[in-house]
Formats: C-alpha cells, sequence, structure tokens
C-alpha cells in the first residue's frame, strides 16, 4: 500500500507548477470512496483505503503548487450513521496513515493539525494524531489540516458559547465584537479562510463543513469521486481558480 512520496509524478518532467494567483488555502470534501468501491464490487472499505492514495498524490502536488494550507474533509459528525465496520475501518486510517507517511511529511516540512471534536475519537487515533501535530509543530511548509469528526454548525454554537462566556466574564466587549473575533473562537482560529474548496464525488453541498469560512470562497464541483482524483485533475481545479481570479481581480482591486 505505501506509495513513496516523489514518484507518483503522472506528468512530465518539465511540467512548470505555475505560482502566480496559486489559492492560499485549498479546503476539499473528500467525497464518493464508498461509491468507487461498490462500482468495482469491492467493499466499501476498499474505496477509504484507495482514498489515502489520492491524498498521498494530492499532499505532494499541493507543496509543488506552493499551496500554504491544504483542509480535508475526512470524518463528518454525521458519518457516526455509517455501519459500525466501516466506521471501525476509518478511525484506523490516520494511524496506518501516519505511520507510513509521517517521516516523509516531516521531510517536506509539512505540518500537520486537525478541527473537530477529537475527544470523541478511540484513543489510538486521537493519539496518533497528537503525536504527529506535535512533531510536525514547527515545520513551516504546507499545513495540513485534517477535518475529524467536523461539523461546522457544532462549531459555530460551540464558538458562541465560549465567546458569550468571555463577553459575561468582561473579556470581550459585546458592543466591539466584530467578525475577526468571532472567527478566533472557530478550530480554525488564525487560518486563512479557504480561497478554494473542491468537492469530489458529484454532489453539490457543503454537509456541514466550514459554513463561516466559506463565505467568499470560490467553489468547484467534479463528478470525479474521490480515489479516482488526480494530480492533473487538482491542477485543473487550480488553473480555473487563477483564471476567476483573473476576471475578477482587476474590477475589484
Ligand atoms: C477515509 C478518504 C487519512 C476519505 C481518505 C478518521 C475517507 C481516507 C486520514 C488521516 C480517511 C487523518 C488524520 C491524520 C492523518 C491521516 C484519514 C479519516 C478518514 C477519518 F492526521 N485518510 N483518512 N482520516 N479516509
Amino acid at each position: 500500500m505505501k506509495i513513496p512520496f516523489f514518484n507518483t509524478n503522472q506528468l512530465e518532467e518539465s511540467f512548470h507548477y505555475p505560482e502566480d494567483n496559486t489559492p492560499e488555502h485549498v479546503a476539499i470534501i473528500m467525497d464518493g470512496n464508498g461509491r468507487w468501491a461498490e462500482n468495482q464490487g469491492l467493499p466499501r472499505a476498499a474505496g477509504h483505503q484507495e482514498g489515502v492514495s489520492t491524498i498521498v498524490k494530492i499532499v505532494k502536488t499541493a507543496i509543488k503548487s506552493k499551496v500554504k494550507v491544504l483542509t480535508l474533509y475526512a470524518f463528518s459528525t454525521e458519518n457516526w450513521k455509517r455501519p459500525r465496520h466501516e466506521i471501525d475501518f476509518i478511525l484506523k486510517l490516520p494511524k496506518e496513515f501516519l505511520s507510513i507517511y509521517l517521516p516523509e511529511l516531516i521531510a517536506q516540512n509539512v505540518r500537520i493539525d486537525a478541527i473537530g471534536d477529537m475527544n470523541a475519537l478511540p484513543f489510538f487515533t486521537r493519539e496518533a494524531i497528537q503525536h504527529a501535530i506535535e512533531r510536525t509543530g514547527d515545520n513551516d511548509g504546507l499545513q495540513l489540516n485534517f477535518a475529524l469528526n467536523y461539523g461546522s454548525r457544532h462549531e459555530i454554537l460551540n464558538a458562541m458559547k465560549t465567546m458569550i462566556g468571555d463577553i459575561n466574564k468582561g473579556k470581550l466587549s459585546l458592543d466591539e465584537l466584530n467578525e475577526q473575533q468571532f472567527s478566533g473562537y472557530l478550530y480554525t482560529a488564525g487560518v486563512k479562510d479557504p480561497d478554494l474548496l473542491i468537492r469530489t464525488g458529484g454532489e453539490k453541498r457543503l454537509s456541514n463543513f466550514l459554513l463561516w469560512q466559506l463565505a467568499y470562497t470560490e467553489f468547484w464541483f467534479t463528478d470525479v469521486l474521490w480515489p479516482d482524483f488526480s494530480e492533473k485533475e487538482f491542477l485543473h481545479a487550480l488553473e480555473k481558480y487563477r483564471q476567476r481570479e483573473r476576471r475578477y481581480g482587476g474590477i475589484l482591486k
């Protein structure tokens, strides 16, 4: 299952990775893994496993394209409704992924982070992720954020509760409260809002992902299922973003 980081390039050696107008923060809803497996008569777990390989390819391409933050929606609060054996399989993936790829991610100066309610995850999952976060905390290359047991409405409600607590304690003034201060109470505090959201797998909805943070984000939807999503398709989405920016940038700036 191991895929070395730098021999999966499907493009020509001479390919030039454009840098101008590259989205700084790309968020991805990695949908279509279960369907990919079912389409080939395989158990859904096989699709999730294949989805891991796609993460490796896309992380590598994000690094080469000088994307600064990549946020991947790996497990939503709604995913608990799936069959127990599928959940059990998915929850083993972070530890497996990190046991294989953490050394290469460290070598690539990647900083790993996570958003969502980690407390509900099994100990071995939390422990592996926590270790990776600590081990990569000083890196200043690509920030790789995994959204795990994440739900945006829960995030917003939770932020609001903490914020009101601070207001009641007199730490914060209700009259002076602004959007930036509120953003500071979200899991994504300190991280620039996504410039580009990609959703694979054909559905055109947000599914409770980063509702506040996506207010001004460009969206790219594709029918391609996550295990089939390639470097070429990712670069295409980045290119479409660059074109949209160019079209509106001159008028707005
Ligand atoms: C399943 C497709 C890597 C989406 C990719 C627990 C669904 C494979 C991770 C991972 C999942 C998470 C944190 C981390 C390192 C790796 C992962 C989940 C699902 C949810 F620090 N793949 N992956 N996490 N899938």
